[in-house]
């Protein structure tokens, strides 16, 4: 059993984790409709993964023998004024995300909850690649992005990037 702060804690992530996965395919519906299909299929993916976060937790929950309480998914309701909001949008989603999950490890720290950390040391790893992946994208698109042929490419490059389950289990 969990501290009952904890448990509170990682049911709001599961849903923060949820609502990632609604944000980024609200980016990828955005892309698909500028017929950007290699930045749609970058956050199609990136979708996929945020909803595999939330099952680890859902998981983690349950093997603790603690209840999974599933909210309402808030709606996106960003608006795209350039090819790049989404991208920029993205960073400062991510840094909210890092930290929420910073605050679940020093909560989890203050209670001496050891087990919870170490299930977390995974996301905050994550997270720093995550941050990083998305600081690149902007900076690539800062470089080439205004050049026809520089966005095509930059598309191509996003076309290949292919879904891999991630081999962190609980
Ligand atoms: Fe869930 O990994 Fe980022 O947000």
């Amino acid at each position: 059993m969990l501290d009952n702060k904890i448990r509170d804690l990682i049911n709001e992530q599961i849903n923060k984790e949820l609502y990632s996965a609604y944000l980024y395919l609200d980016f990828a519906n955005y892309y698909h409709e500028q017929g950007l299909d290699g930045f749609a299929n970058w956050y199609d993916i990136q979708a996929q993964e945020e909803r595999d976060h939330a099952m680890l937790m859902r998981t983690y929950l349950h093997n603790n023998g603690e209840k999974v309480l599933l909210d309402v998914i808030n709606k996106p309701d960003k608006t795209y004024e350039n090819t790049d909001s989404p991208l920029k949008m993205s960073l400062e989603h991510e840094q909210f995300i890092t930290a929420s999950i910073n605050n679940i490890y020093r909560i989890a720290s203050e209670l001496h909850d050891y087990r919870t950390m170490q299930f977390y040391d995974w996301f905050i790893k994550e997270q720093g690649e995550e941050e990083k992946n998305a600081e690149d994208l902007i900076r690539k698109y800062e470089l080439f992005g205004s050049d026809p042929k520089g966005l095509y490419a930059l598309n191509q490059e996003l076309l290949s990037r292919v879904y891999t389950a991630s081999s962190f289990t609980v």
